[in-house]
């Protein structure tokens, strides 16, 4: 089907002011892989408010094995940011399974939160099995939901030894550990895994094994520092009592606090892109492409250096580049 592409400037507008419907129609759009619907996207994320996607609001990812309580989790954290006069977008990444077929995940959410309120957002995106489990969509459509509302959370069934990439995309990390499943200790302890900014033991209700887990992950804490010097807490929970949810919302907000504190809140958010692009460049071009632009350290130090431009802008102005590289080898043979 063919429809007619919107106005950039003003699905921009109408998406800052929280139009539930330019906020579907902006998802779609930049879900839409034709090259005028790219070129509109394009124009559309660099019409987006700067300030508000480079300084302000909370993203946040939320990660962890399946059925750890991922979703029942953010839907008590909804009720908690809803009283604190926050609004709340909600990205969930259904992992595409043929069993499931993806949008379990969302309808699931939707259950919990309050369907009426017109300050929460939430969409589900199936995600098609690439990008390492992680919708290549999720970056700009992370920056547009930034463009509305206060909290952004994206969630990701996160699965063990595979690198959870949504750490990379958000300001926080937030884990849901399962009671009783000593793997992710395991790969904590092991450095299998990158260290979350905050912890949580999901299902305290169930009591023993929960504490039991809680306390082995502490232990394991205590021995691995973030690198950049923030303290990783260990919370415990029960979404389904509501127990431990304030604190969890306290958590998140003291690691964007200290984010600040540290004047490093802007230079996350610029290396959240960077991440994506040399992500998304690594995807498209393999290893011999990123070397044609440098490599992935000249590439992140390049970008740390100029202002954030649209996603998509950069990503085609890369991909020229890599392109000409290619052209120019090619000629030498
Ligand atoms: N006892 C107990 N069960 C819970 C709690 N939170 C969630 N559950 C149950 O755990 C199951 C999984 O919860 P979800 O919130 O869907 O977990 P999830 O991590 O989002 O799962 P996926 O998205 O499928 O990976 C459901 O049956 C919930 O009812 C809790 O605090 N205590
Ligand atoms: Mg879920």
């Amino acid at each position: 089907m063919i429809t007619a592409l919107p106005d950039p400037a003003a699905l921009a507008a109408a998406v800052s002011g929280r139009d539930r419907l330019a906020l579907a129609q902006a998802l779609n759009l930049l879900d839409d892989r034709r090259s005028a619907a790219r070129q509109c996207a394009a124009a559309f994320l660099d019409a987006l408010p700067a300030e508000k996607l480079d300084g302000a609001g909370h993203l946040i990812g939320i990660t962890g094995p399946p059925g750890a309580g991922k979703s029942s989790l953010t839907a008590a954290l909804i009720q908690v940011w809803r009283r604190r006069g926050l609004k709340v977008a909600i990205l969930a990444v259904d992992p595409s399974s043929p069993i499931t077929g993806g949008a379990l995940l969302g309808d699931r959410l939707r259950m919990h939160a309050s369907g009426a309120d017109r300050e929460v957002f939430i969409r589900s995106l199936a995600c098609r099995g690439e990008f390492g489990g992680l919708s290549a969509e999720v970056w700009p459509m992370s920056l547009t939901m930034l463009a509305a509302f206060d909290i952004v959370l994206v969630e990701t069934v996160g699965v063990g030894q595979k690198e959870i990439d949504v750490s990379k995309m958000t300001d926080t990390t937030c884990f849901v550990a399962q009671p009783a499943s000593g793997d992710s200790i395991q790969f904590l302890k092991a450095g299998i895994m990158e260290i979350p900014h905050v912890i949580v033991v999901n299902k305290e209700d169930i009591g023993l094994a929960a504490r039991k887990t809680l306390s082995e992950l502490r232990i394991t804490l205590r021995r691995q520092m973030d690198p950049e010097g923030w303290q990783v807490p260990a919370l415990s929970a029960s979404a389904a009592l509501g127990s431990g949810i304030e604190a969890l919302a306290d958590a998140l907000q003291a690691h964007r606090d200290w984010l600040t504190a540290h004047g490093q809140f802007s230079a996350r958010r610029q290396r959240c892109q960077a991440e994506w692009l040399v992500k998304h460049l690594r995807e498209e071009f393999g290893r011999y492409g990123m070397n044609l632009l440098g490599g992935d350290e000249a590439l992140f130090a390049a970008l740390a250096e100029v202002p954030r431009r649209s996603p998509i802008v950069e990503y085609e102005t890369l991909r020229a580049r890599v392109l000409q590289g290619f052209q120019q080898q090619v000629r030498k043979l």
